[in-house]
């Protein structure tokens, strides 16, 4: 397995902390054993948890307004592959990369399959984009794209779509994930329901050539960039059609894609309960879908949202959503946030092991309100900090991934090998 840390590095990073690890662990056994919790169950389930990063995560996102390129962000998808691998060898939870078609289109899938599969890693969930024109392409998607009134686009971002589960066959992913801005930005300016008809015909002629063991998951945002009407704007749009096509199309919910203080938590619920909750891109966000780091804005929510899904794989344990990262790092190191990120998502899910389901359907039931979220609380205020820390000391991570990546200076090697490529200063996500 080629790994771009050096080994010996990361075993004296670890080594330097190993003791205070122990020792807090032993303490934390302690405790959680008095609430008749065993350590040993939890800590297995957080080695096993794993959530994908977007190839797209590791370049310096930006606004519409500027990207401010860091030194030494990748250039190319074998680029992207490689800071990938870093974030996976120090933090242990992302061994699979979602590929975005075509800015990660590789001339040679083998090449690529084989590239990723050195450092241990393997694909997520394929993202098709028919968001933006790309050089040479002949119909535009000014207007639309599945669901353009035009038969002829519509045929265009089709193709596209099947395309990409093509290419996705090569490289051993599973899923299909497609977002679409189409949408309008002026009342009148679109037929709501025909559009939505359109979308429909052209999900069913994408869902034909799916795969038997694959998904397609529909991902809904309330906005941007159309400003006025999104025709997949939100969790019901998107149920309904997910059902209207068939099993294995199923919904996505990005967190930052629901208006302010919409109950996210409860939608996943709802979307589970009717088997069709299919996949996550997590981020956090304060005002829209800003794309802030998981956990940065509202850790609260993120814990709220694995209390449902650990509830539901408490009925259903073979029950697994595919989780990705989905943020944009305009102001950080890119590996330093999904390193970060990855570990808050994490937090999230093994705090939300904790909590006692017994007790909080006795007080469910006994309309016992302070104590049913103060059940929820429990479990949230519980610092499980150094799970974390020994599910990466034993799966070989670094116990503090930040500080090691730090010291290993791979962001100035980067800075050294990677010439800036000046064309990518402009705006834009990547
Ligand atoms: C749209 O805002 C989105 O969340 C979709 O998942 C896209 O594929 C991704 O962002 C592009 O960054
Ligand atoms: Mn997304």
């Amino acid at each position: 397995m080629t790994q771009l840390i050096d080994q010996n590095l990361l075993k004296e990073h670890n080594a330097k902390q190993e003791k205070a690890v122990t020792s807090d662990y032993n303490a934390l056994t302690e405790k959680l054993d008095r609430s008749g919790i065993d350590i040993g169950t939890i800590l297995k389930q957080a080695k096993q948890f794993t959530i994908a990063v977007p190839s797209w995560g590791v370049g310096t996102g930006g606004t519409r307004f500027a990207r401010f390129p860091m030194k030494g962000e990748p250039r190319n998808i074998f680029e992207k592959l490689d800071d990938c691998s870093v974030v996976h060898q120090l933090s242990r939870a992302t061994p699979a990369v979602s590929l975005h078609i075509p800015w990660d289109k590789p001339k040679d899938p083998n090449e690529l399959h084989q590239y990723a599969t050195q450092y241990g890693l393997h694909f997520d969930a394929m993202n098709s984009n028919t968001f933006q024109d790309q050089i040479g392409q002949e119909k535009s998607y000014k207007f639309g794209s599945l669901t353009h009134t035009d038969r002829a686009v519509r045929k265009q971002a089709i193709d596209h779509n099947i395309e990409v589960i093509e290419l996705g066959q090569k490289l051993g992913s599973k899923a299909l994930t497609i977002w679409v801005s189409d949408g309008s930005n002026f009342p009148g300016q679109q037929h709501f329901k025909n559009s939505f008809t359109n979308y429909l015909e052209s999900i069913k002629e994408i869902y034909k050539r799916l795969p038997v063991d694959w998904n397609i998951l529909l991902e809904h945002k309330i906005f941007e960039p159309a400003f006025y009407s999104t025709v997949i704007q939100d969790w019901g749009s998107s149920y309904l059609a997910a059902k209207e096509v068939g099993e294995c199309c199923l919904s996505l919910v990005d967190l930052g894609h629901h208006a302010p203080n919409i109950n996210i938590e409860m939608i996943v619920s709802r979307l589970a309960q009717f088997g069709k909750l299919g996949g996550f891109h997590f981020n956090d966000s304060k005002y829209g879908d800003d794309d802030l780091d998981s956990g940065s804005i509202n850790p609260y929510q993120l814990f709220l949202v694995f209390n449902e899904l650990t509830d539901i794989r408490a009925q259903d344990p073979s029950y697994k959503p595919l989780y990705m990262l989905d943020q944009s790092h305009n102001v950080t190191d890119p590996i330093e946030s999904l390193m970060y990120s990855a570990v808050e998502v994490q937090r999230a899910f093994v705090k939300s092991l904790l909590v006692n389901r017994k007790a909080l359907a006795h007080y469910q039931n006994e309309n016992d309100v302070l104590m049913a979220q103060a059940t929820l609380k429990e479990a949230y205020n519980l610092d499980v900090e150094v799970i974390l820390q020994m599910a990466r000391l034993q799966g070989g991570g670094a116990i503090d991934p930040v500080n090691c990546y730090r010291v290993s200076g791979y962001r100035t090697e980067t800075a050294r090998s990677r010439p800036a490529d000046e064309s990518k200063i402009g705006s834009g996500i990547v």
